[in-house]
């Protein structure tokens, strides 16, 4: 590709929704810069983008002690960076609970020192992964983007301050950027291994080897369930567009289905082994979650495509 092509930072590019955004701009033919600190993230997902060929630069770095130094010896060599997509986080809710001074560390001090780098060097865009916690618990369904925002974790709270810190580089310094709040992601690469990954990661892993589910509660609370390859492209969209607006977008489907229904998919999906169980209700726990998603639309074209079965197979192929 040529050198003339953008040069786009990918934070957290080798963690799961990462890899597979960096597959997606290598695709298009971008030149990319993955700055990673492997906390969670791994080589391995980077194993399809490393052999495909075309500018990919693989640094360690930890975004919240700063990218300037991580960057320079980059910038040195490909020229100045066009486009950053800030995914890098800490992305447990219960971790943030746990700890919420590390969590304000990771998850709102990255985004500064990503601000600071995109106002100093002249970014062209900023696109951040936030996330439906910033929502916090509502009563109107679908979930639209003007609702007051009053988020009930730490995590959530440094998203939603990070998408205030968006908004002011926006207004004072010029910075282009936009907020995503990804509903329930889930796809290949994503890592099952903590209690706290992503149910339908957990419910794979333990279907596939024909153990239990462990359904908490009735089972009857909802989730809008988004495939990691739609979540890539409404990433990509929202970095290389060049509008100028500053209104957060979800990235979801505008479908919900109930707990209990994705284990009884998921149990079918793997041969019907597995037994469904139940377990008490999580603490803290919101019912219902689904996205309003015509604003993305409007604002990316992007409407996520994959049906949840499709997925569910993709991710347990
Ligand atoms: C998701 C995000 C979180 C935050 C939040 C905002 C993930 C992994 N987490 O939390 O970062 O953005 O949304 O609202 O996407 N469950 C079971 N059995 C299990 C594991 C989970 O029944 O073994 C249930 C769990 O009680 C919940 C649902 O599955 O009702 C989804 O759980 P999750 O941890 O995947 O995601 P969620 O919605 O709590």
């Amino acid at each position: 590709m040529s050198e003339r092509a953008p040069l786009v930072v990918v934070t957290g590019g080798a963690g799961f929704i990462g890899s597979h955004t960096v597959d997606r701009l290598l695709e298009q033919g971008a030149r990319v810069v993955v700055l990673d600190n492997f906390s969670t993230g791994k080589r391995a997902n980077l194993a399809a983008a490393i052999g495909r060929g075309g500018v990919l630069e693989i640094v360690t770095c930890d975004v919240s002690t700063g990218i300037f130094a991580a960057l320079a010896p980059i910038t040195a060599q490909h020229g100045p960076v066009d486009r950053i997509i800030h995914l890098a986080a800490q992305v447990s809710v219960i971790a943030s609970i746990a700890s919420p001074v590390v969590d304000g560390q990771i998850n709102y001090g990255s985004t500064l020192h990503v601000l600071e780098y995109a106002r100093a060097m002249g970014v062209k865009k900023v696109a951040f992964a936030s996330s439906a916690a910033v929502y916090g618990d509502v009563s109107t369904f679908p979930v639209t983007e003007d609702l007051h925002c009053q988020p009930v974790s730490p995590y959530g709270i440094h998203k939603y301050a990070s998408e205030l810190a968006l908004d002011y580089y926006a207004a004072v310094h010029g910075v282009a950027a936009t907020p995503l709040r990804f509903f329930n992601v889930y796809g290949p690469r994503q890592d099952p291994s903590s209690p706290y990954s992503g149910v339908i990661s957990i419910f794979a892993d333990r279907a596939r080897a024909g153990r239990d589910l462990l359904v908490f509660g009735d089972g009857g609370q909802t989730r809008d369930f988004v495939y990691v390859g739609d979540v890539a492209r409404a990433v990509v969209a929202a970095a290389m567009s060049d509008s100028t607006s500053r209104v957060a977008l979800n990235v979801g489907t505008g479908r919900e289905i109930t707990v209990l229904e994705l284990a009884r998919i998921v149990v079918e999906l793997c041969g019907g082994r597995s037994a469904i169980q139940h377990a008490a209700p999580r603490a803290g726990e919101i019912v219902r979650s689904v996205a309003a998603v015509e604003r993305a639309h409007t604002a990316l074209g992007f409407r996520a495509e994959v049906a949840l079965v499709d997925g569910l197979r993709a991710t347990l192929a």
